[in-house]
Parts: C-alpha cells; sequence; structure tokens
C-alpha cells in the first residue's frame, strides 16, 4: 500500500501557497521572480543608464512621485498632452532600450503560468519607488488590444498594493506585495482600477530603499 504523506501535512507558514487568485483573470504568482531577482535588477540598471528614470507631469500638470522608465519598441509616457506610448525615448530623443531577453521569458512565463499563453509584450514600463512615493487609483486602458494581459513583477521593497474594481469608487483591497511576486491580470480583470499605497520605510538586501516594478504590456 502506498500513501502520499504530503497530502497529510498542514499549510507551513514558511512555504505558503505559488500562487493566488484574486478575481476572475487575476492571479498572484508569489515569488516567482524571486530566484532571477539579482538578474533582473542588473539588467534595470543598464537600461536606466541608456534611459534614465524621470518624474513624468501628468496631463493636469502634477508631476508623479513614481519615477519611470521602459524598455521594448514602445515606452509609456505622460505630459500636458496626455499619455501614449511611443516608439521614442522624448527625453534622449533615441529609441528606448531594447527588452533584455531575460524580461521577455519571464513575462510569457509567467503569463502562460496564469493561463495566458503566447504573451508577446512589445513593452515594459518600470517604475520606481522610495519610501513616501504612491501611485493613485488608475486603469491601464493605453494599450490598443486589451484581450491580452498585463504582467507585473515587484522588486525590492514590500508595497500594499490597491486592487479596486471596474468603477473608480469601488472600495479597493490591499494586497502585500514582496520581492518576487508577479501579478498578472487580463480577461475580465483587465480594467480594474488599481494602485500603490505609499510606499513604507524599509531596507532591502538588493535594493535598499527602493521598490522597483516592471510591468510588461502587448500595447498593439
Ligand atoms: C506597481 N503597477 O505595482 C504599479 N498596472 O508598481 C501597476 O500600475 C500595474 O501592477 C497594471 C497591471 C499591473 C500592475
Ligand atoms: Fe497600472
Amino acid at each position: 500500500m502506498t500513501f502520499d504523506l504530503f497530502d497529510a501535512l498542514p499549510p507551513d507558514p514558511d512555504d505558503p501557497p505559488r500562487s493566488e487568485v484574486l478575481a476572475p483573470g487575476a492571479m498572484v504568482l508569489r515569488g516567482f521572480a524571486r530566484e532571477a531577482g539579482a538578474e533582473l535588477l542588473a539588467a534595470v540598471s543598464e537600461v536606466s543608464a541608456g534611459s534614465p528614470f524621470r518624474h513624468l507631469i501628468t496631463p493636469g500638470g502634477l508631476r508623479m512621485s513614481v519615477a519611470m522608465t521602459n524598455c521594448g519598441e514602445r515606452g509609456w509616457v505622460s505630459d500636458r498632452t496626455g499619455y501614449r506610448y511611443d516608439a521614442v525615448d522624448p527625453e534622449t530623443e533615441r529609441p528606448w532600450p531594447a527588452m533584455p531577453q531575460l524580461f521577455r521569458t519571464l513575462a510569457e512565463d509567467a503569463a502562460a503560468a496564469a493561463g495566458y499563453a503566447g504573451f508577446a509584450p512589445d513593452a515594459c514600463l518600470i517604475n520606481r519607488y522610495l519610501p513616501g512615493t504612491r501611485l493613485s487609483l488608475h486603469q491601464d486602458r493605453d494599450e490598443l488590444d486589451l484581450r491580452a494581459p498585463i504582467v507585473s513583477v515587484s522588486l525590492g521593497l514590500p508595497a500594499v498594493f490597491l486592487w479596486g474594481g471596474l468603477r473608480r469608487a469601488d472600495r479597493p483591497t490591499r494586497v502585500r506585495l514582496a520581492h518576487g511576486d508577479v501579478v498578472v491580470w487580463g480577461g475580465p480583470s483587465r480594467l480594474v482600477f488599481h494602485g500603490i499605497a505609499p510606499l513604507a520605510e524599509g531596507d532591502h538586501a538588493l535594493t535598499g530603499r527602493e521598490r522597483i516594478n516592471l510591468t510588461f504590456r502587448k500595447t498593439r
């Protein structure tokens, strides 16, 4: 007779479930990028050596507290005229740095793990947070093809992700995202309002006082 001992074990607090469903079409893959973390951060440094982090201005004239850059065929930018994806970095007036192969592979693998096989991102927005930085509730709706999901990778300091609903007024739930966690969302969740609560003070072994977030998109 055989039986599987592991079926009988209680949940281990040091080894929590690998994935959680946030809502239909949306999943958190816990620790999915943790192993690649240091390499991903090294690649972020290379990208930002070519296209530096900067604080964009919203169409309303406010300076965003998140610093941003991009890599890939197109990058997300904001200025007084609105939001758009642009093949050229307005700051350097050159194309954005190429998307590192490691980024592309990770994004494709995470999408597939969440049920979105064949994801082919053409843009990666890179957000940098310091303690106190926040990102107010918004929808990601500047992409032409809303059938493709978004893959979001958290690195460095943990953050509280605000996960709302399809209406701006829907009260968000709070989801802690730690170094290496990956959120994938699409389908019925694609236009959910979301944001990041003000980042708490902290010191991460790989990033110090920073949180870095990568969001991979198919913009057209
Ligand atoms: C962040 N993320 O985690 C901000 N948007 O720093 C986003 O705004 C976001 O994580 C669309 C899809 C996934 C995301
Ligand atoms: Fe977003």
